[in-house]
């Protein structure tokens, strides 16, 4: 599952996971995710989330890391348009001059409660800024929240 995931992102949801688990057992609940969709701007009703989650997993209340990766999957790529992908865009650009900067992308990852390194940020900025101009356009933002 993790191969068709942007490097960055699984690094990212693992971290959610890590956090969301707090009984440290391997599972979460369908309202942890509803958490961590929130955290990134996408609310979905109950009804979609549990959609998503059944395509993911037999078991709908016992969500482990794999079936948590192919849930964010599913409702990233699939259920987010490119519009509502925009919108997550925006949040990261601050100063609204069309790209993300590392510097805009550490904040925002801050104030999600990530404690991102100067590694981890470049990681992501390379995986992300593929014309390697050191910024993320939207084109390149949108290649990266939908590939898979
Ligand atoms: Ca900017
Ligand atoms: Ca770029």
């Amino acid at each position: 599952m993790e191969d068709h995931l942007p490097a960055d992102l699984v690094t990212e949801y693992k971290d959610a996971f890590r956090m969301l688990d707090r009984g440290n057992h391997g599972a979460i609940s369908i309202r942890d995710i509803a958490t961590v969709l929130l955290s990134i701007n996408i609310q979905l009703s109950e009804e979609e989330l549990r959609t998503a989650v059944k395509h993911a997993t037999d078991d709908n209340d016992v969500i482990a890391y794999d079936d948590f990766l192919a849930v964010m999957a599913t409702v990233v790529t699939d259920c987010v348009s490119d519009e509502e992908v925009k919108l997550i865009f925006n949040q990261f650009d601050k100063d609204g001059d069309g790209f993300i900067s590392p510097n805009e992308l550490r904040e925002l990852l801050s104030q999600l409660g990530d404690n991102v390194t100067d590694q981890d940020l470049e990681d992501m900025m390379l995986v992300a800024d593929q014309d390697g101009d050191g910024r993320v356009s939207l084109t390149e933002f949108i290649q990266v929240m939908t590939s898979q």
